[in-house]
């Protein structure tokens, strides 16, 4: 019989770091909100949460970075909405923020979680915002719970 492992859903005792894009803040509050509800309702305590708001998607791995780098938490939480318009930005910013969320948390041993939306309109958007889709910002913190106690059980 194989051994297996899996990750808790219990955000008790847990501390957190939020990462927030402020670039379409309508939609990233949002999930903000979301991340904040999850946490709570899975026995988190909003006074182990520390949330930390940047300028838009692309500054998020760089402050996600440097919180997981620092001892504090026991995983950081990115969240930001990249919606596509008619600009080729979309590409740039979409890719370095993945990219760079990534690198995070391979550079710092943490759970580093991508909660952020990448979608082609704002109706995407609002969709995965709390209305049909759900909420991505709740769904991105409870991927931290359950990576956070992974990692406390691989050691
Ligand atoms: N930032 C976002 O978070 N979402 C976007 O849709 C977006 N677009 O489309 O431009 C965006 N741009 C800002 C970017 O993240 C940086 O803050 C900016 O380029 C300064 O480095």
């Amino acid at each position: 019989m194989y051994n297996e492992i899996n990750g808790n859903l219990n955000g008790e005792g847990k501390r957190f770091a939020v990462v927030v894009g402020r670039f379409n803040s309508l939609i990233s509050e949002r999930l903000l909100e979301g991340a904040l509800d999850c946490f709570v309702r899975h026995g988190g305590k909003e006074e182990n949460l520390t949330v930390v708001r940047v300028p838009g998607s692309f500054e998020i791995p760089f402050a996600a970075q440097k919180l997981a780098q620092s001892g504090k938490y026991d995983g950081v939480v990115c969240l930001g909405a990249v919606i596509r318009g008619s600009t080729p930005h979309f590409d740039y910013v979409a890719a370095e923020a993945a990219k760079g969320v990534a690198h995070a948390a391979f550079n710092s041993g943490l759970p580093v979680i991508f909660g952020v939306l990448t979608t082609d309109s704002i109706e995407q958007a609002i969709e995965r915002a709390g209305t049909k889709a759900g909420n991505k910002g709740w769904d991105a913190m409870l991927s931290a719970i359950e990576m956070a106690d992974i990692y406390k059980q691989l050691g």
